[in-house]
């Protein structure tokens, strides 16, 4: 008697179009940061929250954000991404309706379309889990290796070689710090705006070993202020690869579409989806 049944706030598209909206106006706010944008550091948080998936055991994949938690937290492939993480934490007290796991797509999602990406459809539902479900050390890609090791590692998560070199073209964003990978450099000129780029300069500059103390990366000869990782550099080295890095320096519309469609699948790894949930597409704020 008189007491209400507790209403139970299912959230809409509005809603995540909101969540959306908020970070998009963080990204212009925070201007400082890096190149301008925190865009591609976002970015590789929804990555390496994704890029974790074992498609043999099911385990890993967006759904969980258990990177919150040391150890998966302290992987050295996660150095860094603390920044990211903590530029999310006023939204989630914003929304905090919204989990972990769904925030930080969407935060990759909304970088990638604010940076002038393309659209990228967004499903709902992702599940936060605790420390429990850490992945162990070592599932995504080490910036040392080649075609062989890129292999193993994407084909784990269920990427054919066309899938690899269209996730690669990320790299137009952003860049590497020493203090976190330990490499330096930006891979294009235009760091905070996804194009196809990183295809085009990767078949068309000189590249050379750099000469310091750091990891064995390349620069390119003519500004030496452009970089390429040797996981960057076997994209070139294997004829397969080489083939769809061709096309995609050749065609930014065709990069774009099967860059939205292989990101969609990275960001969707393992992702108990409730039947019928709709794909959304925000609308963007300042791109
Ligand atoms: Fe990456 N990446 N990545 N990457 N990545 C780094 C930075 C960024 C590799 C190594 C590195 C993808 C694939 C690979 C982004 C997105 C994506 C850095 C530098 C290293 C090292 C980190 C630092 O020092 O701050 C390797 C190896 C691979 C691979 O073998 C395929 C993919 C698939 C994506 C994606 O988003 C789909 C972005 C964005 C950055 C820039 C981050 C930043 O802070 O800026």
């Amino acid at each position: 008697q008189g007491s209400a049944t507790p209403k139970v706030f299912t959230p809409k598209f509005e809603d995540y179009q909101a969540v959306y909206n908020e970070i998009a106006n963080r990204l212009e706010e925070n201007d400082e940061y890096d190149d301008g944008s925190y865009g591609p550091v976002l970015v590789r948080l929804a990555w390496h929250a994704s890029g974790t998936y074992d498609a043999a055991t099911g385990t890993g994949g967006s759904n969980g954000a258990t990177m919150r938690f040391a150890p998966e937290s302290d992987h050295g492939a996660n150095a860094g991404l603390k920044a990211a993480r903590d530029f999310l934490e006023p939204v989630k007290k914003k929304f905090p309706w919204i989990t972990y796991s769904d925030l930080w797509i969407l935060a990759g999602v909304c970088s990638i379309q604010e940076m002038l990406g393309p659209k990228i459809p967004f499903r709902a539902g992702r599940q936060d889990k605790d420390v429990a479900a850490c992945t162990p050390d070592g599932r995504l890609p080490d910036a040392a290796q080649a075609q062989d090791h890129l292999r193993n590692i994407f084909y784990r998560m269920g990427f054919n070689d066309q899938e690899i070199v269209a996730l690669a073209g990320a790299h137009a964003l952003g860049r590497c710090h020493s203090n976190r990978s330990g490499y330096e450099g930006p891979w294009t000129f235009s760091p905070t705006v996804l194009t196809n780029d990183f295809y085009k300069l990767l078949l068309d500059e000189k590249w050379q070993w750099k000469k310091w103390n750091g990891p064995k990366q390349y620069e390119d000869k003519k500004t030496k202020s452009l970089m390429m990782l040797p996981a960057d550099m076997a994209l070139v080295e294997d004829k397969k690869f080489k083939n769809w890095v061709k096309e995609y320096a050749a065609d930014n519309d065709l990069f774009f579409k099967d860059f939205s469609a292989v990101v969609t699948k990275l960001f969707e790894l393992g992702v108990p989806f409730k039947e019928g949930t709709e794909k959304w597409v925000f609308k963007p704020v300042n791109a």
